[in-house]
């Protein structure tokens, strides 16, 4: 089974979330498909979709969050890159006996009613993950 059938979004953190998707709109030229708060992250939302993908701008919900962290540590930037899977916990599990450093070490509630997982930036190359499984 291939560990990835797509990415399916780049999460970016940006300071000012309404701003920031008023210029993304303007350079996209399209408008935003879905915004949305998940609290359990810490993040607001808004994604643009591209393709078969989206682009995901994140505002922080607050300081001590995962997002407002960054955003006080290096600004704001390209936060994480998520690949679409087909099982998220099956992907978890040949993560682990891989020996890589997991985030999560079980799924949970993503955006969407999706199920997400994060792997940890010095597993990947210095790259924040998510494993992202639709529905
Ligand atoms: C931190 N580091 C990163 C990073 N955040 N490296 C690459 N990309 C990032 N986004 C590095 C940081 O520079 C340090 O490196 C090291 O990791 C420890 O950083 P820290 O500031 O002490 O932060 P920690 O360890 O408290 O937390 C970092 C992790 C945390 C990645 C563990 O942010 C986390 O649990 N993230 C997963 C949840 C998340 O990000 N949620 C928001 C998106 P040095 O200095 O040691 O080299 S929510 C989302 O995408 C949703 C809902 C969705 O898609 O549906
Ligand atoms: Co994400």
């Amino acid at each position: 089974m291939p560990f990835a059938t797509a990415i399916d979004h780049v999460g970016i953190a940006v300071a000012d979330l309404d701003a920031a998707t008023d210029r993304y709109r303007g350079i996209l030229g399209a408008e935003p498909v879905h915004r949305e708060r998940v609290e359990s992250q810490g993040v607001e939302e808004v994604l643009f979709r591209i393709g078969d993908s989206y682009v995901q701008l994140l505002g922080a919900l607050g300081p001590e969050t995962a997002v407002g962290k960054f955003l006080a540590k290096r600004g704001e930037g390209m936060h994480h890159l998520a690949y679409r899977v087909d099982d998220v916990a099956a992907a978890l599990d040949a993560l682990r006996a891989a020996g890589v450093r997991l985030v999560d070490e079980t799924p949970r509630p993503g955006s969407r009613g999706t199920t997400i997982a994060f792997v940890h930036p010095s597993a990947l190359g210095g790259v924040l993950v998510e494993l992202v499984q639709e529905g």
